[in-house]
């Protein structure tokens, strides 16, 4: 069934996060996220553009999102039918880069596609291979070895079934090693955001003590090709999140064995369509994935859990409860845990968690609705 989005309101909200969160790139207290809103007919799809505050994870930030969106994004797709939610992307695809911010318009196309079909997301993306997504918590760097291990207890007493910690120089080896004397067999992992170079291979290989599930991204988030170097002189598994931004990539990386695992984030790789190609090529080379998370609100969150339900998503993926993030989330109910660790995937259309709008517009500190320059012809 043909459709086309009549309108798309765009707007940054402006959230305190319960806790700072701190990687290797830097340390984050607020976050200002972008949301788009697509609208056909009185049915609306939402997705969440995830980039950061500041182009440190990758060159996106809450500033360079917006005039993307307003100036390229948003007109290409408002000038337009469309047949599926795959046809999306390719119509964005003569930009360069600026991943994210696509990705936050064709996640809210889906969004709508499925609302407008009655159907839940994870139905319309193909998914359904689990009605729970184990989930883990990742834990960013603390002030002390001893706050963290109290956090990393807290945690698992709620029922995470994995600990992620992030790691830098000067917060990793001893750290691990104290963490995994404190928790001999949880299921336990290290991210370094970036923060490493080929000339900490000695050091890295010290990781093998600690049997850890993986070590992610510790090179150059535009790098696949040293990795490959170091996961051949480490045991611990590699896994990529910065470096991965299309199935291409992901296809390379595997051919080259600079990686065991990936993790896949729908921003980073511009929403569901790439999302869905890298989780097909890791599926068929025998590289399971995980969903991984970037601070969002409840709307990127119910996103993630629809997106964990593609059946190489094996691993427990960095999906939480919106209260480790938020005081109130702007979706209903709240996304909350089992007493197992997991997330119980909704059967309500699109999304399946209502968006808050009163709330959302309450949080909202700009905003701007775009229509079509001339009405669409009905052909
Ligand atoms: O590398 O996975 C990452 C948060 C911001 C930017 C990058 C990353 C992260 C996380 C948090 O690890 C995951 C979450 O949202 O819980
Ligand atoms: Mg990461």
């Amino acid at each position: 069934m043909a459709f086309q989005v009549d309108r798309v309101i765009v707007r940054q909200i402006r959230m305190p996060l319960v806790h700072p969160f701190e990687t290797s790139f830097g340390r984050t207290q607020q976050r200002d996220i972008v949301l788009v809103e697509a609208v056909a007919g009185d049915i609306s799809g939402y997705g969440e553009v995830t980039a950061g505050e500041n182009p440190f994870y990758n060159e996106e930030w809450t500033g360079s999102v917006w005039p993307l969106l307003i100036d390229y994004v948003v007109p290409r797709i408002l000038d337009h039918k469309f047949e599926s939610p795959l046809d999306i992307a390719p119509r964005t695809k003569y930009i360069r880069g600026h991943l994210m911010a696509r990705g936050g318009v064709e996640t809210a196309v889906w969004d709508l596609y499925a609302r407008l079909h009655n159907e839940p997301l994870w139905t319309t993306i193909g998914g359904g291979a689990r009605q729970e997504i184990p989930c883990g918590v990742s834990i960013g760097i603390q002030d002390s070895i001893d706050v963290l291990i109290e956090k990393i207890a807290h945690e698992l007493s709620a029922g995470y079934q994995r600990i992620k910690i992030k790691i830098k120089p000067g917060w990793d080896i001893d750290v691990v090693r104290e963490v995994r004397r404190n928790f001999p067999a949880i299921k336990l992992m290290v991210d370094a955001n970036s923060a490493y170079t080929l000339n900490d291979v000695d050091h890295l290989r010290k990781l093998d003590d600690f049997y850890l599930m993986m070590i992610e991204q510790p090179l150059a988030y535009d790098d696949i090709l040293d990795h490959a170097v170091l996961q051949a002189a480490i045991q611990t598994p590699v896994c990529l999140d910065e470096c991965i931004r299309s199935a291409r990539h992901a296809e390379q990386a595997i051919r080259v064995k600079a990686c065991q695992i990936i993790n896949i984030k729908l921003g980073r790789v511009g929403g569901f369509a790439e999302a869905k190609r890298i989780h097909d090529v890791c599926q068929q080379n025998g590289i399971p994935v995980w969903c991984g998370g970037m601070l969002e609100s409840g709307i990127g969150r119910a996103h993630n859990v629809a997106l964990a339900t593609l059946p190489d998503f094996v691993l427990p993926g960095d999906i939480s409860a919106s209260k480790r993030y938020w005081e109130r989330d702007i979706i209903h109910p709240a996304v909350e845990i089992t007493r197992n660790g997991a997330v119980n995937v909704p059967n309500g259309a699109g999304l399946g968690y209502d968006v808050d709008v009163d709330y959302v517009e309450s949080l909202t500190i700009r905003k701007e609705r775009l229509e079509p320059e001339l009405p669409l012809q009905s052909s």
